[in-house]
């Protein structure tokens, strides 16, 4: 009985310790992804753009990035003349390149209460 109950307690503590380091392992490897978004890119997700206002300096590349289950169009305000992506679907990317300062407006054509708006300046 006595063997049993040596062998028993250092198990059990292996059993915790093999619970538990995942768990941590999981919690530490998230963060550096999170820090390292890209600039310049408005990620589409939940039916949003973020950040849904982007400033840029001239000459800087946007790329939308669509998380969703969903497609979603990048179309400007001005009815898709300055840019108008495809329907992007689930981590598709569209790239514009902004080179002239002001204010563009854009939303989704297929759900147009999503809207985000890029500054260039
Ligand atoms: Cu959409």
């Amino acid at each position: 009985m006595i063997s049993i109950k040596r062998r028993a307690l250092p198990l059990a503590a292996a059993v915790m310790l093999a619970l538990s380091l995942p768990a941590y392992a999981g919690d530490a490897g998230p963060s550096p992804q999170v820090a390292a978004v890209q600039p310049n890119t408005v990620t589409i997700d939940n039916f949003a753009f973020a950040p849904s206002i982007l400033t840029v300096a001239p000459g800087t590349k946007v790329t939308w990035n669509n998380k969703d289950e969903e497609p979603h169009t990048v179309t400007s305000a001005d009815g898709g003349q300055m840019f108008k992506s495809p329907a992007p679907d689930t981590n598709d990317k569209f790239s514009f390149t902004f080179d002239k300062p002001g204010t563009y407006k854009y939303f989704c054509s297929i759900h147009s209460h999503m809207t985000g708006l890029i500054i260039v300046k």
